[in-house]
């Protein structure tokens, strides 16, 4: 079947009122990848028009929920009413594994100052001072995070002059995030307000020393379904040390220390590059993009990393480790494969997996039709390269812009710009870039950004695609439309999915889901609209 996707694109937005249409139109690119890795510009990174239903989540659910709240030893008051807790509370499935039965662990608790209406008219301070009084004579933890929500902005509340005051008073680390929901226009602006609360007030207050030869992070990685446990297994068995994950599985201590690192790992570019490029000003880290979201992909990161160390023990060690891990990837890849192969993937989630799961797909032989993030950039789209021309607006401009120099007594460059150079021209390995979703997507694949929830049902009804990836605000309307979708965001009850034993599960995940008749039995609610379908389709 040959769709012409610049008739879908029309589809899709033609029923929006012209400003709308002409908005819509501009964030919905038609895929082509030039001789030169060149792609379309795609629009992204605005404002969510109102009358849509969008994907999105908020500003403070970045910033709490997805950047510190897998830190395990971090207590997180939340500074609002109490229906922002309730959705921050273990929805995310981001694993912890404390070392010992008598270490701190707060993820499963929810703390919030339970805002009301007086607390809206006279202020919250008050009782902000309070409840982190109470949070720490209950806990004792190390590090108190408030999380401001939209009316505590609204009001002007001053959290970060309460958590001074408290950080005094109490002896530990207290610090404040302005996160308020309406402060971004998504999630991503949550991000890189988290990022720049870990750098001004964690990363860098632990000096602990490590002799060990090859030290890293892993930057943007959250532990979802247990992916950090997998990939954690798999650097130690290549003798490499992860000093800290940000933030999957990580305590405050380990993220204090982590500008001992040698080298920091990105694995989510759109929640985290912000720091990593931060630690590379003030410490001196070079930073790599990894993926190890697909065996194929893990094996090519692995190898990067022992480059950069230029290490033959390490790189012997690391084509062993994946030696030992391919032989089982491959026999379950063949068997799914067999069954898969030429089926098809629509993926829709926040801002890095819909691009890296394209990668998980491709070894079972599905291609994928139509991507899209709901809230990452342009460069998370077309490439870093494309970061010099971004415009500032006035939402971006809303995001401090932490001014980083090198600090003077710790900053050390791991790499001279020279051994950079060289290890670039070596291996295909490239420092502080990220190519992006387009360049590595078919001809003609269709990458929308933002998808709506009209958009969402037209995409369905024209190309019927075998498996529809999203969240649990998506799943079920698309699976009454009688096509599976599997959640990348919580991996539904499943993962772990990272590094090559997470590939098997989901290799074995959605050969149960496409394959799986049930489907065939559920009478789409547009079925009467199938003749228009194929009109579309014969176009
Ligand atoms: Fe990064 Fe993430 Fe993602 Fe993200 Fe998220 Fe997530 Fe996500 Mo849900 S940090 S951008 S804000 S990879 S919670 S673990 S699945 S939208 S694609």
């Amino acid at each position: 079947m040959s769709i012409d996707p610049r008739v879908v694109k029309e589809e899709l937005i033609q029923i929006y009122p012209k400003k709308l249409r002409q908005k819509r139109s501009e964030q919905i690119a038609i895929n082509q990848v030039g001789e030169d890795g060149s792609v379309p510009e795609i629009k992204a990174n605005v404002r969510s028009s109102p009358g849509i239903i969008t994907q999105r989540g908020c500003t403070y659910a970045g910033c709490k929920g997805v950047v510190i709240g897998p830190s395990r030893d971090i207590l997180s008051i939340v500074h609002g009413p109490i229906g922002c807790s309730f959705y921050a509370w273990l929805t995310r499935r981001n694993q912890t594994r404390p070392a010992t039965l008598d270490d701190q662990n707060f993820i499963n608790y929810c703390l919030s100052t339970d805002m009301q209406e007086e607390n809206i008219v006279f202020g919250g301070e008050k009782k902000l001072r309070e409840a982190v009084k109470e949070a720490f004579a209950l806990f004792h933890p190390k590090a108190i995070a408030i999380f401001s929500t939209c009316p505590v902005g609204l009001i002007g509340d001053d959290v970060h002059a309460v958590a001074r005051e408290m950080k005094a008073e109490l002896g530990i680390n207290v610090f404040g995030f302005s996160c308020e929901g309406y402060r971004g226009v998504s999630q991503s602006a949550g991000h890189h307000i988290a990022n720049n609360g870990l750098f001004k007030h964690i990363i860098g207050n632990n000096e602990t020393p490590h002799d060990d030869k090859f030290k890293v992070n892993l930057l943007g990685e959250y532990n979802i379904g247990g992916d950090g446990f997998v990939l954690e297994d798999i650097l130690s068995r290549c003798g490499i040390k992860q000093i800290s994950t940000f933030s999957g599985n990580s305590t405050y201590d380990t993220m204090a220390n982590s500008h001992t690192a040698d080298l920091n790992l990105v694995m989510c570019h759109r929640s985290i590059n912000y720091a990593a490029e931060m630690m590379e000003k003030r410490f001196g880290i070079p930073w790599m993009k990894v993926n190890f979201i697909g065996a194929g992909a893990s094996a090519k990161s692995l190898r990067r990393i022992a480059e950069y160390f230029e290490d033959d023990a390490l790189k012997a060690r690391v084509e062993e480790v994946i030696a030992e891990e391919m032989g089982a990837v491959e026999a379950t890849r063949a068997i799914v494969k067999a069954r898969c192969q030429g089926k098809t993937a629509m993926l829709f989630v926040g801002g890095s997996r819909a691009h890296h799961y394209q990668q998980l797909f491709t070894e079972i032989g599905i291609k994928t039709i139509v991507a899209g993030y709901e809230f990452g950039h342009r460069d998370d789209y077309e490439g870093r390269k494309v970061l010099p021309g971004l415009k500032v607006d006035a939402d971006s401009k809303n995001i401090e812009e932490l001014d980083v120099v090198p600090d003077p007594e710790r900053y050390r460059a791991r790499r001279t710009p020279e051994q950079m150079a060289k290890l670039e021209a070596m291996t295909e390995m490239e420092f502080k870039d990220y190519i992006g979703m387009m360049p590595e997507m078919d001809n003609d694949t269709l990458v929308v950004d933002d998808l709506s929830h009209h958009e969402t049902e037209r995409l369905l009804e024209i190309y019927r695609p075998d498996i529809f990836c999203a969240g649990i605000k998506e799943k079920f309307a698309v699976q009454k439309m009688g096509i599976p979708c599997k959640q990348l965001h919580s991996y539904d009850y499943g993962g772990p999915y990272a590094g090559f034993r997470g590939a098997i599960n989901f290799f074995k995940d959605i050969d149960r889901m496409v394959n799986m008749k049930i489907w065939s039995f559920v009478t789409p609610p547009w079925q009467p609209k199938k003749e228009q379908a194929a009109e579309v389709a014969a176009d």
